[in-house]
């Protein structure tokens, strides 16, 4: 790593509590062993100020001035992302609709200059999560505009629930909502082998012995969390102030494009890269997205 590389880090990031660039330290191995048991027991886990306090300001006006650059467009959508109109037996929770109404700003319009993007790109920071998550290496999305968003919820609108199609998602508030804006999940309400549709169900319709957990979150916090297996929402914004969040996807193998369709759902266009990778898309599961 350069020098260059390991000042601009220790500068961005809270290294003294979270000691990325020395990751055999005993510090550095106790801040992964926990995440590691938070990730285990809860699928979840919250880094709490692992920006710098004093960067905070500087975090919450480079990713509002991005902000206008969203692609609107409120969808309906269900928990799966599958087609809300498929013929479904009339108890499966793939049949409860809801507006989808957050929106993406697309990699593209992310300067590489901001904090957001020089996190996602590093390689200390890369490591480092893929040692949270247990796993050897993570690389980002080959995806020119699904690597790294930022996911704008304005008021009155809301992120419903859903799963996540990447096992693994790694995220940061940059800006709270004045009210509401929370984040709320089910941790491991499916496994791979088992969509558990009662479960699910029940929490769609408010019942059900399963509570959705909140989280507490502060922008500069880093989330990871394992949201294909959780059912998860932000909860409707309310007052003045959009919530917004970046959304870090790394996947285990290199070269992952998003599909075509989904690609123009979420971004209103695609690029060259979508269409070439069509069709060569490989999935680890057969769960429903
Ligand atoms: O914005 C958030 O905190 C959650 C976003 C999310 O769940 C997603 O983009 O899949
Ligand atoms: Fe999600």
């Amino acid at each position: 790593m350069s020098t260059l590389q390991a000042i601009t880090l220790d500068q961005v990031v809270d290294t003294e509590h979270y000691p990325l660039s020395d990751p055999g330290s005993t510090d550095a191995r106790a801040v992964v062993a926990r995440a590691r048991q938070e990730l285990a027991e809860a699928g979840c886990t919250v880094l709490p100020d692992f920006i710098r306090p004093s960067l905070h300001e500087v975090l919450r006006q480079e990713c509002a001035a991005i902000a206008p650059q969203a692609y609107f467009d409120v969808e309906t959508v269900n928990v799966y992302n599958t087609d809300v109109d498929a013929d479904l037996p009339e108890d499966h929770p793939g049949r409860r609709t809801f507006e989808r109404g957050n929106a993406f700003v697309a990699r593209d319009r992310i300067p590489g200059a901001s904090l957001i993007s020089r996190l996602y790109a590093h390689e200390s920071f890369q490591r480092f999560v893929a040692d949270c998550f247990g796993l050897p290496r993570l690389h980002e999305l080959a995806d020119p505009l699904s690597g790294l968003v930022l996911n704008v919820v304005r008021p009155g609108m809301e992120h419903p629930w859903h799963f996540d199609t990447n096992e693994y998602t790694v995220s940061m508030l940059t800006q709270e909502a004045q009210e509401g804006g929370l984040f709320e999940y089910c941790p491991n309400i499916r496994t791979a082998a088992d969509e558990r549709f009662d479960d699910v169900r029940d929490v769609l319709d408010g019942r059900g012995t399963r509570r959705p957990e909140r989280l507490p979150l502060r922008p500069g916090d880093l989330q990871l969390f394992k949201g294909r297996y959780s059912l998860h929402r932000v909860s409707p914004v309310r007052g003045g102030l959009a919530r917004h969040s970046a959304i870090f996807a790394y996947s285990e193998r290199p070269g992952v494009v998003g599909s075509v369709a989904r690609t123009r759902q979420l971004f209103g266009r695609v690029l060259p890269e979508h269409l070439a990778a069509e069709g060569r898309a490989v999935r680890g599961d057969r769960l429903l997205d």
